[in-house]
Order: structure tokens, then sequence, then C-alpha cells
């Protein structure tokens, strides 16, 4: 049953506040995949998993900042069934939708183009309440080309000086999307949240971003000042150090939490057709 050690558990959260950690008592083995960030669990199907081992899953996800659990073939009624039991379904405005199963958003590349999403960001924060958790099922996966890359936010927080983090402490800042061109699919406005983020499950700190074209101005803050420190914070985080870069395999889940990472697609062209299927959990209000 068990599979990450007591002290491997610990130490996986670095010296930062290891209370964090729980220990999942999940079915088959567990890897973690670099220094900071990712785990991986196989021999688990994680359509039975009761209410328990799901929070524990829910805790490991939250601690590490990505969970790939391999083979584990989803249908797509089947993935929306499992993302129901990390929480609320999220629609995301402005985004293809699978014409079966709205839940779901299909990423697509055909042989030989590159995956769309090759910058680091955050899914959807130009939201109030920016999705939780994304899960992403590996339907298609080419050979080589197309990896995902997973920057962990808690680590890139606490690699600041003391002194950035006190300027840092209670700024927010002002998150849009350019791909919403309907202004009207954000109905609660264009949301402020901030920097630092205090995460509800594991209450640690995390450095909360997107890629520099949909975090806008820190709040309060000269334009030109502010752009200058976004950048700074962006390349902090999405240090090579601080990524964990993923490899599909056929049947990989890959569950992340856009409350502590950062991910990207690499945009490399890819050896064969590449489809993933993404359903997101609703997230609360980011609080510091
Ligand atoms: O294509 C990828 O690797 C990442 C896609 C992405 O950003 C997402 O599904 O949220
Ligand atoms: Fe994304």
């Amino acid at each position: 049953m068990a599979v990450l050690g007591v002290d491997e558990m610990k130490s996986l959260s670095a010296s930062r506040d290891a209370s964090a950690w729980e220990i999942p008592m999940l079915p088959g083995a567990a890897e973690r995949l670099s220094a900071e960030t990712g785990v991986r669990l196989s021999g688990m199907d994680l359509l039975d998993l009761d209410d328990t081992q799901y929070r524990q899953l829910a805790m490991l996800i939250s601690s590490a900042c990505v969970v790939v659990i391999s083979d584990n073939p989803l249908t797509p009624p089947q993935q929306v069934e499992f993302a129901r039991r990390l929480g609320d379904i999220l629609i995301v405005p402005g985004v293809k939708r699978h014409v079966e199963q709205p839940e779901l958003f299909v990423v697509e590349n055909p042989a030989g183009s590159s995956a769309g999403a090759d910058f680091f960001h955050s899914d959807a924060s130009f939201l109030p309440r920016p999705p939780s958790y994304s899960i992403l099922a590996g339907m298609e996966v080419p050979a080589f080309g197309g990896n995902t890359m997973f920057s962990n936010q808690y680590a890139a927080w606490a690699t600041l000086s003391p002194a950035l983090q006190d300027y840092l402490r209670d700024a927010t800042a002002r998150h849009g999307s350019a791909r919403l061109t309907d202004p009207s699919q954000l109905t609660e406005g264009v949301p402020h949240h901030p920097l630092r983020r205090v995460h509800p499950l594991t209450k640690r700190t995390a450095l909360y971003l997107t890629s520099l074209d949909r975090v806008q101005n820190i709040d309060g803050v000269p334009a030109q000042e502010s752009a200058a420190i976004l950048k700074f914070l962006y390349d902090h985080s999405c240090r090579p150090e601080n990524v964990y870069r993923h490899r599909w395999m056929q049947d990989d889940v890959v569950i992340w939490d856009n409350r502590c990472t950062m991910h990207s697609a690499v945009g490399d062209a890819v050896s064969s057709d590449r489809v993933l299927h993404r359903v997101v959990c609703a997230g609360e209000v980011p609080a510091h």
C-alpha cells in the first residue's frame, strides 16, 4: 500500500514547511521525478480510490505540484467522473470543447506541428476564481516531441531574497487574457490576484504568476518598474532547476495544481499526432 516513505515525503518538501506533507496510502508504487517537483504513481487504477485516498491524492498533487499517473486509459466520461472527485468541474470560457463531452478541452497537434501553449502559464488566471487542478490525459502520444514542463512556484517564492519577498508581501496584479476577445465572457470583471499566494491545502506560500501577456501591472507600481519585476519573477520561476520536463507516454494522466505550478508545452515538432484531453476543477479566490 504505502508508497513514499515518511522521510522521503518530508525531503520532497525540502527544508520548507515539511508539515505540509501527508503520507498517501495509495496503491501501487511512487517515484519522485525531480529534486523539487513531480511524483509518478504506477500500478494504480485512479477510478478505484476511496474518498480518503482521493483526499491524499489531492494533497500529494498540491505538495509535489504535478503527479503523473501511468497506464490509466480514460474515456471522456471517465475523465470527467475522476475530475469530479477532485472538485467541481470548471468550464473555462473561450476554449474549444469536445463535441460530446463539453467539460473536456481537446489539445490537438497534428504530426509535424508544434504544441500551441509553449510558454509558461497558469490556467485561466483571468477568472476571479481560477482553476485548482488541471487533468490532462494522453490519448495519442508521439514517440518524441511535445513534452510538457512544470515549474515549482513554492520553490520560486522560497528562493527570492527576503527583501523582495517583503516588497511582494501584499502585492496584487491585474490578470487578463488576449485570447478572450469577447469581454462579456468575463462576467465578474478583470481580477486582481495576489502575487504571494498561500495554498489552501498545504498552507505553503507560492509565487502566483502566469505568462507576461496575461499578468499585467503590479497594482500601484509604475509600469516600467512593474514590467521589470514581473519579468524577473517569471524568468526566476522558469529556470531549469525549478522545472520538471515530462515526456508523455500513452495513457499517462498528468494532474497539476495551478495554485503552485506554471506549465508550458515544449514547442518542437511532434513525430506523430498528439491528442490530449483536459478537464479543470474549480478553484477559489486566491488569498495571501
Ligand atoms: O500541450 C501542452 O503540453 C500543454 C497544454 C496546456 O497548457 C493545457 O492543457 O492547459
Ligand atoms: Fe495550460
